[in-house]
């Protein structure tokens, strides 16, 4: 069972649950009309079996695991945009903290053999207090997500301790793809450059190009969920990719991508990327996009998962803004493709 089986990574992990022969359950939230376009995406949308499941709601969780006792649960549901957790600081907090332990419950009372995984992230580390970031660094999220997520990952950890289940909190550095929500900065910039190149905007606006993250490909990132849930005994595991790169960086690597070219002038929020192939410029800076208090940098170390479950990403940065930027201008050119 998969929450948030319509997000980027739920649908990328079931589609690797789905080769290796299992029953994926996808738990989505009721709405209208599902947001399936992913799944179509990948071509599993009638091989997931969709059931309704809202994390809010304790009562539809209880019933959900009780009727399916699934052997494996993947918590990846949540509201996963930092940015918007300032706005809506009690929501997430309900969504990416009390959810997981709505579920823990759930999993304890009725379906204990139950395997458990939950998205927990580098957020967590905030104002990074060791470089790298490892699963002993200690935390100091800086946003409101930050602050529900640590819940997660510390319910996630004493639901352990306490009642012995298999829980495992996977720490997830950035991790990205053609998947990827058009709000995160990285598909902001491949989807907004490709359509400038197109013709369809002149511009791209963007908050702190500073910030450096340590960007991975999230095809890699859910074998190493899976990975997690095979072993013996549970725990909490670092997936990274080692490297980190400016929000700057990202853009002129896409925008090479696109054959575009981008010469930087001005500083802070008169800084301008002009592309030296039209002279337009392209990109210019919003304050809007800042946040009340950054994540300036965050660098992992995945030592551990690569030792003990032998997990390592395959993609490299490059090749990741390269895969975004072209699905994100095959786009461009076929209006008719959906996200
Ligand atoms: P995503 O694309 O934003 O997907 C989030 C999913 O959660 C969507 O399927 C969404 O459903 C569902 N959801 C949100 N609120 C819900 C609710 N109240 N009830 C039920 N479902 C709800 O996120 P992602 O990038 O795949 O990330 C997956 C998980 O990993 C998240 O928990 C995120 O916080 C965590 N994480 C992500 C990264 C990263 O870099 N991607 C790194 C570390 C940790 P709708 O389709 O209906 O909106
Ligand atoms: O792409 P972002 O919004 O991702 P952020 O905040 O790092 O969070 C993502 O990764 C976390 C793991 O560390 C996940 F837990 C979380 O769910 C999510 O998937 O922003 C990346 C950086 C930030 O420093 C932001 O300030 O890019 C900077 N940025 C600059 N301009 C921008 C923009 N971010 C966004 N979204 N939009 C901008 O215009």
């Amino acid at each position: 069972m998969i929450t948030g089986v319509t997000g980027q990574d739920g649908s990328y992990l079931a589609k690797l649950l789905l080769d290796k022969g299992y029953t994926v359950l996808g738990a989505a939230r009721r709405s209208a009309s599902v947001n399936l376009w992913r799944l179509d995406y990948l071509g599993i949308r009638d091989k997931v079996k969709l059931v309704p499941m809202e994390l809010l709601e304790f009562t539809n969780i209880c019933r959900v695991i009780q009727d399916n006792k699934p052997d494996e649960f993947y918590n990846l549901a949540a509201q996963s945009f930092v940015a918007a957790s300032f706005e809506m600081p009690l929501y997430t907090a309900d969504a990416d903290a009390i959810a997981v332990a709505r579920i823990l419950e759930a999993i304890r009372h009725y379906s204990p053999e139950t395997r458990f995984y939950q998205a927990s992230t580098s957020e967590m580390f905030g104002k990074v207090q060791e470089v790298p970031q490892i699963e002993s660094t200690p935390f100091y999220p800086r946003s409101p997500y930050g602050v529900a997520k640590l819940y997660g990952h510390w319910i996630t950890v004493n639901y352990r301790e306490s009642f012995g289940l298999h829980a495992s909190s996977g720490i997830l550095f950035n991790h990205e793809s053609p998947l990827r929500g058009l709000e995160f900065v990285t598909r902001k910039i491949t989807a907004g450059l490709a359509n400038v190149k197109h013709g369809h905007r002149s511009h791209i606006e963007l908050g702190n190009m500073d910030a450096k993250r340590d960007w991975g490909f999230a095809g890699d990132f859910v074998e190493g969920m899976w990975r997690m849930l095979q072993q013996d005994t549970s725990g909490d595991y670092v997936l990274s990719t080692n490297e980190t790169h400016t929000v700057r960086k990202f853009v002129e690597l896409a925008a090479s991508a696109l054959d575009m070219n981008i010469e930087w002038s001005g500083e802070g929020v008169d800084e301008v990327g002009t592309d030296t192939k039209t002279g337009k410029q392209v990109v210019t800076i919003n304050p809007q996009f800042y946040r009340p208090a950054e994540v300036d940098l965050l660098i992992g170390n995945s030592e551990k998962a690569q030792t003990v479950l032998g997990w390592k990403r395959q993609m490299s940065f490059e090749g990741l803004v390269e895969s975004m930027a072209k699905a994100d201008n095959d786009r461009a050119v076929d209006s008719s493709v959906k996200n």
